[in-house]
């Protein structure tokens, strides 16, 4: 044991010596050096970003494009207790390209939705926008006759989204997807009071709820005076999905927007939210009624709310990321039409 002891004690010397020369690096030197770190990590991950697309977009100019994805990490209007909405848009993008794609041979082939597809869409990704700068990105794409699809984030981007459509178009539907009316009058601009926020901006006849389930008393006084239609998961279950995209799509024109939150979905199906509620819809109900909803045409789409941290196997990423291939391969353009 000395002999060992004898071993290791000038290495341990030599170590110690060294620990006293980099303690006398002066401190200045110190923050020098993690600012640079600091910078030049956050350079890095910033061109990482921007080189980042989703796989299914396939120009890279707003000339070319008729349909453009667009990223808000941004969950300033959340007061949700479960935060981290603002790593939704990277968790989607991420779990699209675990889960819709194919990689073989070097060659990433793109899952082909069943019905419609989109090959020959035109798609920009525009990478990573500040809520600030969303309204004005989302003017510039709807004169350009480009349909906005806004991937949040916590789910008071709408209201920016509706505000910059209407501005061009003049007041427009909405279908809303959403365990919650959103629509808190007691309070505003936020994420409880999306539908308030945006009532001077609406075609009234045309906005119909689903999968609400979970209203403050205000809201649902609120609903009663508007006039909007409510169509909650048990009037599914008691009516069938096809009542309900007879709902949609003979009530809601091509000049409407299609917001889809994703805890309209069942927490079994979708955990991965800011604000879980029991009792919603399946996978397969939300994407059917989404498919009919955007093919009657649309001025503009979101889906929002999607938390990370809560997910489970990524099984609500994957299942966003399905709903974005299903929804643009389905998507028709009001402005084109
Ligand atoms: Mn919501």
């Amino acid at each position: 044991m000395n002999l060992l002891a004898e071993q290791l004690a000038p290495d341990f010397c030599k170590f110690h010596v060294g620990y006293q020369r980099i303690s006398r690096i002066s401190l200045v030197q110190w923050l020098v050096l993690l600012l640079s770190i600091y910078i030049l990590t956050g350079f890095i991950g910033q061109v990482v970003l921007n080189g980042d697309r989703f796989p299914l977009a396939n120009v890279t100019s707003m000339s070319e494009a008729e349909i453009a994805l667009v990223l808000v990490a941004d969950e300033s209007k959340s007061l949700a207790t479960r935060k981290g909405t603002d790593q939704g848009p990277r968790a989607m993008r991420c779990a699209f390209e675990n889960s819709e794609v194919f990689k073989r041979e070097g060659k990433t082939i793109l899952i082909c939705p069943m019905r419609n597809n989109y090959l020959n869409r035109r798609i920009l990704d525009t990478g990573f926008t500040s809520r600030n700068d969303l309204h004005s990105l989302i003017c510039e794409l709807v004169t350009n006759k480009i349909v906005p699809v806004i991937i949040g984030g916590d789910h008071s981007i709408t209201t920016v989204a509706i505000d910059a459509i209407s501005a061009t178009l003049g007041k427009i539907g909405l279908v809303y997807f959403d365990a919650h009316p959103d629509f808190v009058s007691s309070k505003r601009d936020y994420y409880g009071s999306v539908i308030t926020d945006s009532l001077g901006r609406l075609d009234g006849s045309n906005v119909t709820f689903i999968g609400t389930r979970a209203a403050e008393l205000e809201e649902v006084e609120n609903i009663q005076r508007s006039g909007f239609q409510v169509v909650s998961p048990l009037d599914i279950v008691e009516n069938g999905i096809n009542r309900t995209i007879d709902k949609i799509c003979t009530r809601n024109t091509s000049r409407k927007y299609v917001s889809i939150d994703l805890d309209c979905l069942d927490p079994a199906y979708a955990p991965g939210v800011s604000v879980p509620t029991p009792c919603g819809l399946t996978s397969v109900e939300l994407t059917c009624l989404v498919k009919h909803a955007v093919s009657s045409g649309i001025v503009g789409m979101d889906i929002v709310e999607l938390c990370p941290k809560y997910d489970m196997n990524d099984i609500t990423a994957s299942l966003a990321a399905r709903l974005l291939s299903e929804s643009v391969a389905s998507i028709r353009s009001a402005y084109l039409s």
